[in-house]
Parts: C-alpha cells; sequence; structure tokens
C-alpha cells in the first residue's frame, strides 16, 4: 500500500484526531497538493517537463533545494525502473520518496523528557519575534494540564514590554514567573529561576530569552553564559534548549538553524505559525539539512494551538484532502 493510502486509511478512523493538524495546516496543503493534481491533470504522461514542473512545485512549498533536487531524482530513477508513466501514479511516488526515510523511523517520540530527581530546565532561543514567549505559554499550558508544576523565567530583560508579557501569561495559566530588573543580567534572572526551582521541587522550568539575530555575536555568546550558570545550579541544566523558528520566513529559518546550532547545543526545534503560511515543506528542509527534531509546531495564537510534532499527521495534512 503506498503512503497516501496508509494515512488515509489510518486517519480515517475516529479515535485519530487529526483536525487541528488539518485545519492548520489549509494553506500549505492548498500551495502542495492542489498544485500537484492541477499539474497531473495537463499531462497524459509524464516527461523531462513534467519532472521540471514537479520540482518546481517542491521548491515553492520551501523543502529546500537540494532536498527537491535529491527527491525528483529518486522519483525519475524509480518511475524509469517501474516504467511509470502516468502523472497521478508519479505524484503518489513522489509523496512515497519524500517520507519514506523519516516513516521508516516509525512514530519519535517529542515530547520532553522529564527528569526524576530535578527539575527539567528547558531553553527556548531564536531571532527577534518568531514566537517564543507564546510558545512557552504553550507549553506551560500543556504541562500543567498534565499536573506538573511548572515555573517561568523572564531571562529577556533586554526588550521593553518582555517582562510584563510573560508575566501576563503567568497570571493567565496561574503559574509562577520568576523576573528581574530590565537591563539586568538575564544569566543572573535565569539562575535565581532554577535555584527557585530546586527549592521548590518544581517539575519543568522555562526560560525566556530576549530576541537575537543570529549575526549579533555578543547576544550569540551570552547564551553561553545563560546555559553556564544553571548548569551551576542544576546539573545538565539546560536539559533542553529549543530553537523557535517562524515557518513564514521559509529558507531564513534554516540559516537562523544552522547559526543557533553552532553556538549552541540545541535539542529542538519548534516551528511556529504554520497555520500562516503555505510554506509547510520547511519542516522537510530543516529534517533534512539539519539533523535536529522538530519537537512542536504552532498552528495559532492560543494557548492551545501547540501540537507535537508527528510526521503521519503532518504528511496527512499536507497531501491529503478531507
Ligand atoms: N498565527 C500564529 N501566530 C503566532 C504563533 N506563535 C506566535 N504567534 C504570534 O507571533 C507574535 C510574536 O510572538 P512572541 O511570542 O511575542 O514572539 P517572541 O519570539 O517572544 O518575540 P521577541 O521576544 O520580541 O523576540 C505574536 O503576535 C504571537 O501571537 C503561531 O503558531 N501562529
Ligand atoms: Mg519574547
Amino acid at each position: 500500500m503506498g503512503l497516501i493510502a496508509f494515512l488515509k486509511d489510518k486517519f480515517a478512523r475516529k479515535d485519530q484526531k487529526v483536525d487541528k493538524y488539518h485545519e492548520g495546516l489549509t494553506k500549505s496543503r492548498k500551495n502542495f497538493s492542489s498544485k500537484l493534481k492541477k499539474l497531473s491533470e495537463r499531462y497524459k504522461t509524464v516527461n523531462e517537463d513534467y519532472f521540471d514542473e514537479l520540482e518546481q512545485i517542491l521548491i515553492e512549498s520551501d523543502v529546500g533545494v537540494s532536498f527537491a533536487l535529491k527527491t525528483i531524482e529518486d522519483v525519475l530513477n524509480e518511475s524509469k525502473k517501474e516504467r511509470i508513466t502516468d502523472p497521478q501514479k508519479i505524484n503518489e511516488l513522489l509523496v512515497d520518496t519524500m517520507f519514506v526515510d523519516y516513516a521508516k523511523k516509525g512514530d519519535i517520540e517529542n515530547d520532553v523528557v522529564f527528569n526524576k530527581e530535578a527539575p527539567t530546565v528547558l531553553l527556548v532561543v531564536g531571532v527577534n519575534g518568531v514566537g517564543k514567549t507564546t510558545t512557552i505559554a504553550k507549553l506551560a499550558y500543556r504541562y500543567l494540564k498534565q499536573n506538573k508544576k511548572v515555573l517561568l523565567v523572564a531571562a529577556d530583560t533586554f526588550r521593553a514590554g518582555a517582562i510584563e508579557q510573560l508575566a501576563v501569561w503567568a497570571k493567565r495559566l496561574k503559574v509562577e514567573v520568576v523576573t528581574g530588573q530590565a537591563k539586568s543580567d538575564p544569566a543572573s534572572v535565569a539562575y535565581d529561576g532554577v535555584k527557585k526551582a530546586k527549592e521548590e521541587n518544581i517539575d519543568l522550568v522555562i526560560v525566556d530569552t530576549a530576541g537575537r539575530l543570529q549575526t549579533k555575536n555578543n547576544l550569540m555568546l551570552e547564551l553561553g553564559k545563560i546555559k553556564r550558570v544553571m548548569a551551576k545550579e542544576i546539573e545538565g541544566a539546560p536539559h533542553e534548549t529549543f530553537l523557535v523558528i517562524d515557518a513564514t520566513t521559509g529558507q531564513n529559518g534554516v540559516v537562523q538553524a544552522k547559526a543557533f546550532k553552532e553556538v549552541t547545543d540545541l535539542t529542538g526545534i519548534v516551528i511556529t505559525k504554520m497555520d500562516g503560511t503555505s510554506k509547510g515543506g520547511i519542516i522537510l528542509a530543516i529534517r533534512d539539512e539539519l539533523g535536529i527534531p522538530v519537537r512542536f509546531i504552532g498552528l495559532g495564537e492560543k494557548m492551545d494551538d501547540l501540537e507535537e510534532f508527528d510526521l503521519d499527521r503532518y504528511l496527512y495534512s499536507l497531501c491529503v484532502e478531507k
């Protein structure tokens, strides 16, 4: 059974919740699967032009040029081998080829793994305005629902209003937040946060940081300091470092991820604003070029608009009209 048939079968079952993904990825689906369909309707059998157009559709959905070229080459070889010339079959082969590598890996656990002995510390980084603070609120909401004790730390002392923004979320979520003075050293706020977490048996500490352009060296180095002071208080902290990327920035997100990866150990990526982009292929580009797992995706501005990344749900939502 091809992958699309498998996914249709899987998500036809009522217990498989896919609605939020499907809705959030509407723009991406329209861009990708509708274009594939239109293309297959214009050709009776495939030829070189067909593959060129297919490649263009892939690139336009932001899977990254190298991933697009590699995929098309694989599809071309496979279609020759199997003597497939029917455009619709080629499209199915394309989807299979794009995803078979990832699908083979099986279900990957993206949830935060909690320490048993000490608080788990999660540091959230990224460039300006990508959705770090909102994602933190969403993550806090998620783990509060699982009865975890959560503490927020406002280590963005740089942007006016940032502390207040996190404090407003904290109030709404009914969790405590550790803050410092505006313009004070973010590392010292981070230190106060983990110290308090240790004293109060907190399960999860989420540390918000200022948006920083990957080209600003001093700000990038500041992340190292924040990490060092936290590790002094809790062994191995931060246990998770999530880079937040705005899906609407397209390939620039890959550039950001590469730069952050150079200066700090990232354990995961959160892709936000998937609901606002037609270029949902960015997830594949990130996975292909960086090898860092996409752990969560943001599908809106509300507290519950965060979903664990799940390959099957993603593929289904990108490729299948219900
Ligand atoms: N549609 C949509 N909007 C989002 C999502 N995540 C965040 N936003 C919006 O993006 C804007 C910026 O979000 P913030 O959380 O303040 O971003 P930030 O990275 O903390 O910004 P700085 O602290 O200034 O660097 C806000 O208007 C959010 O509501 C998402 O998944 N979907
Ligand atoms: Mg922020």
